[in-house]
């Protein structure tokens, strides 16, 4: 038990229904019932049962606070397995306020940011990467986050993470073992066969780092940047994936002059789509800056879309997009399908060796195909939920390719017939990677920086 009362609102700083303050700590019991009157008998709260809710009023002295239900939780059945009391006040920004305060009064002290997931995970609640997935759960921006959060906080890359953890530590055993006790313990051969042992588990590695790409993509979104020369219908594409009026829309080239930025969700995948000026030579100053932008935007971005008038000749401008798009993922749209066409498919693919698709941006046409293959583009055309375990956070990831490194470094020392030593130091380098995806052996350092990210009261 980490000793003192810590206390946060848990709850949103706006006007809504109802708020929560929240006291966690060997002192939670003792501060209520100096503050907490209850509307008809004088019991103390701290002598109820827990997991029960009282109905009564905050007061400071004779002063009345507000009208609350005061939550009761008594250690270890609790979050952070501390005495912890909720008390759900009205919503008002200065209520909630004011309650907090008369509790920091009455002997707690303000929680740090994440504090009392910190407390659950140095209390042994939860796991490392449950702790992380909690603030994930709070942040999630779509179903896909949530759900993998979701996942995690129920222990999935825990699971996966033990089990890769669990046949290293056995094989670093079994050398250590063997070079104490050679008369019991032979290691003659046992290159090849710690070989085989590996491979599955950098296959299992690899196949995590994989979901990771994804992972990420789907978490935060597909950095989207629209382009194309002025008039194409960028504009006009945006408000047709958006479905309303976001942008300025003329018949003028060089009407979008700065970036627009918008998230769309396409089936559970998040977008964050900016719109740019039109890329062109131009001595308009402010028009300057913004074709800037938006050739800067096309290094940013994890997927471009190239939006051409079909409508008209293709010119200079078009090859220098062509150019500056060659690396990216890119669609071509031919827009303005609806009108007749003047550059077709087969040109456009003898210029380049992207994904060309005609659509109308005005009428709504070809948007759904689009889609589809902005889905296909990152998702190999399988993006439902299933079961696998997706690694959605960085620091997973990182940990996870020292751990692959580590391995392949054992794969090598075996390959060059090194002593076996060798083996085992490489072997718990992998082992201490992955502890660290889960919180074992990290260093505080690592855990402040982690809980500090969380939210205040979480
Ligand atoms: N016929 C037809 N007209 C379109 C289509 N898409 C856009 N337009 C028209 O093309 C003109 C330019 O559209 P915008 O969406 O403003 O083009 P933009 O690429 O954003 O232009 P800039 O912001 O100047 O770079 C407008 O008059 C639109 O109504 C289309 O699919 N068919
Ligand atoms: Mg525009």
């Amino acid at each position: 038990m980490t000793g003192d009362t810590i206390a946060a609102i848990a709850t949103g700083m706006t006007n809504s229904g109802i708020g929560i303050v929240r006291i966690s700590g060997n002192e939670a019991f003792h501060i209520i019932d100096k503050i907490y009157q209850s509307k008809n008998g004088k019991k103390k709260i701290s002598e109820m049962e827990s997991h029960t809710v009282h109905y009564g009023y905050i007061v400071d002295g004779n002063q009345i606070i507000d009208e609350v239900m005061v939550l009761i939780l008594k250690a270890p059945n609790t979050y952070t397995r501390e005495d912890t009391i909720e008390i759900d006040c009205h919503g008002g920004v200065l209520v909630v306020q004011k309650i907090l305060e008369t509790v920091i009064k009455y002997g707690a002290r303000p929680a740090e940011p994440g504090e009392f997931t910190k407390r659950a995970f140095l209390n042994g609640r939860i796991d490392l990467s449950q702790a992380e997935s909690v603030m994930d759960v709070i942040q999630a921006k779509n179903d896909f986050a949530l759900k993998t959060s979701m996942e995690q906080l129920k222990g999935s890359v825990l699971k996966v993470v033990k089990e890769l953890r669990e046949k290293i530590i056995y094989e670093i055993a079994y050398i250590e073992s063997a070079l104490d006790d050679p008369e019991h313990y032979d290691l003659t051969g046992y290159g090849e066969k710690l070989d085989s042992i590996i491979n599955p588990i950098m296959n299992e590695i690899q196949k995590l780092l994989v979901t990771a790409d994804n992972g990420k993509i789907l978490k935060e979104g597909i950095n989207t940047a629209i382009v194309g020369k002025p008039n194409a219908g960028k504009s006009s594409l945006l408000n047709s994936l958006v479905g309303k009026e976001r942008a300025i829309v003329t018949d003028i080239a060089g009407t979008t002059r700065d970036i627009l930025e918008e998230q769309i969700n396409l089936n559970g995948i998040s977008l964050n789509v900016i719109d740019t000026a039109g890329i062109r030579k131009t001595d308009d100053i402010v028009e300057k800056i913004g074709v800037d932008r938006a050739k800067e935007s096309i290094k940013d971005a994890d997927l471009v879309i190239y939006v051409v008038d079909s409508s008209r000749e293709l010119s200079n401008e078009d090859d220098d997009i062509i150019e500056l798009i060659k690396e990216k993922n890119t669609i071509i749209l031919l827009n303005k399908m609806d009108l007749a066409p003047v550059v077709t498919k087969d040109e456009m693919l003898k210029l380049s060796d992207k994904k060309v698709i005609s659509i109308s941006a005005k009428e709504n046409k070809g948007i759904d195909e689009l889609e589809e293959t902005i889905k296909d583009m990152f998702f190999h055309g399988k993006i439902e939920m299933n079961d696998e375990v997706y690694i959605t956070n960085v620091r997973h990831k990182t940990a996870l390719k020292n751990a692959y490194d580590s391995l392949e470094l054992v794969k090598k020392s075996i390959e060059n017939q090194m002593p076996e030593d060798f083996y085992s130091i490489d072997l718990m380098n992998a082992y201490e990677e992955l502890g660290t995806i889960i919180g074992e052996s990290v260093e505080d350092d690592l855990v402040n920086e982690i809980f500090s990210k969380f939210c205040m009261g979480k």
